[in-house]
């Protein structure tokens, strides 16, 4: 089997998905997610005059030849551009060669390890009683895990409590909207959330919360402390893990779960979280971490440490994304969880796909391949249109972490 031909699509239906396909002389076809949200045409570029000219002639069923030769031989290795073009691509050959051995993915891996892939959903709200009500809408909906997040008393719309979530952001000026951030108003918030939630709710719902990177070590111990009553299932990204000395401090103060890894491009990002056991699930997903050949390998790496999985499932990924973390949910032996806050009926139109959601649970669904599919046709009704993520400053003005 040879490649023919590679095409990157780059389509807004609601939001910017840039989306490869790879198509070899058997007419067999494969689809893969090379999304990097704010910055989709680097993606684009990177892959159409640096990655696809390589590739044209090659066997789509040696992936692991491929996957190394973009990794290390493009000698500038890792970073989010290179990962998500290499996933893009790593995810359509495992795509096509599933369907070439008519299996689901999931097979190929080695099969299923469980039924059904628990899954999390995001509740929020400006008010604390809004997200208590939204938690239990999310809850008459089915689900059993929920991530809970509130407005900050004296702070405008702070992250993951606006509408803006599922689609494209900018201001008019289509420009990066700034955000305002004070960590000290945010702190006696939280725990406020959460024993609210409790008290209306109950002990048997699973509850998340994300603090999005914004907080020192000490203040993420705290804040962990303060949260151990309401026994949730993870704080997630307190602090930005570049400096992943940081979670030692946060480890020895809390029995608060933690969770971090969404914006980690390689195991090596993951490498002393993991090793020295100071996180319990590790975020990393297909996009940004290189496509199902380098996730797995994170997943049986974590493994090792008593650390679980919980892929980022956010709507800037795209579905393509989501069915391929699914085939790993279903296969990984340690398994945590796996994000899914939905996608509009738009973005959908150009995803036709096998997986599914059902009671709290989602399955990747038994079509050949990874089972998510891309329509052009669909994708040409919606051009690329610029889009940012939020920038986030301080009352003082200073820049903040978003
Ligand atoms: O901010 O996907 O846990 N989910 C998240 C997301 C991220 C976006 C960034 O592109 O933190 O909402
Ligand atoms: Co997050």
């Amino acid at each position: 089997m040879k490649i023919t031909d590679i095409k990157v699509f780059v389509t807004c239906p609601g939001r910017n998905f840039v989306t490869v396909k790879v198509y070899t002389d058997e007419g067999l076809t494969g689809v893969g997610d090379a999304t990097l949200n704010g910055r989709e045409l680097a993606a684009a570029a990177y892959l159409e005059e640096h990655v696809v000219p390589c590739l044209i002639g090659r066997d789509p069923r040696m992936s692991e030849d491929i996957w190394h030769y973009l990794y290390r031989g493009a000698y500038w290795r890792r970073g989010p551009v290179t990962m998500a073009a290499i996933a893009g691509i790593d995810t359509a050959l495992w795509d096509i060669k599933a369907k070439a051995a008519n299996m689901p993915l999931y097979q190929l891996l080695g099969g299923a390890s469980r039924t059904k892939v628990l899954c999390y959903t995001h509740a929020q709200g400006r008010e604390i009683g809004e997200a208590v009500d939204a938690v239990g809408e999310r809850m008459s909906q089915g689900y059993k895990a929920i991530r809970a997040q509130v407005g900050i008393p004296g702070l405008p719309d702070v992250y993951g409590t606006g509408d803006g979530t599922l689609t494209n952001t900018a201001d008019d000026a289509g420009l990066p909207k700034e955000e305002v951030w004070s960590t000290t108003k945010y702190l006696p918030r939280i725990p406020q959330l959460f024993e609210e939630i409790r008290a209306a709710h109950g002990d048997e719902i699973h509850l998340l919360h994300d603090a999005h990177h914004r907080l020192t070590p000490i203040e993420a111990a705290r804040l962990g402390k303060d949260l151990e009553p309401f026994r949730l299932f993870w704080l997630e990204d307190t602090v930005p893990a570049e400096n992943q000395d940081g979670f030692r401090l946060i480890r020895q103060h809390t029995t608060t779960p933690l969770a971090v890894g969404e914006v980690f491009n390689t195991i090596w990002d993951c490498k002393q979280l993991i090793e020295e056991q100071l996180i319990d699930y590790i975020r990393a997903t297909c996009v940004h971490a290189g496509g199902p050949t380098a996730l797995r390998r994170i997943m049986d790496f974590a493994g090792l440490h008593h650390v679980r999985t919980g892929c980022h499932g956010a709507a800037d990924m795209s579905p393509i994304c989501l069915g391929a973390n699914l085939h790993l949910d279903l296969w990984a032996p340690n398994f945590g969880i796996q994000e899914y806050s939905g996608y509009s009926e738009e973005m959908l139109s150009v995803f036709p796909h096998a997986w599914s959601f059902e009671d709290g649970y989602m399955h990747p669904g038994e079509a050949v391949g990874h089972g998510v599919d891309f329509d052009e046709e669909a994708a040409a009704k919606h051009p690329y249109k610029r889009a940012y993520l939020p920038v986030n400053r301080l009352e003082d003005g200073t820049l903040w972490h978003w």
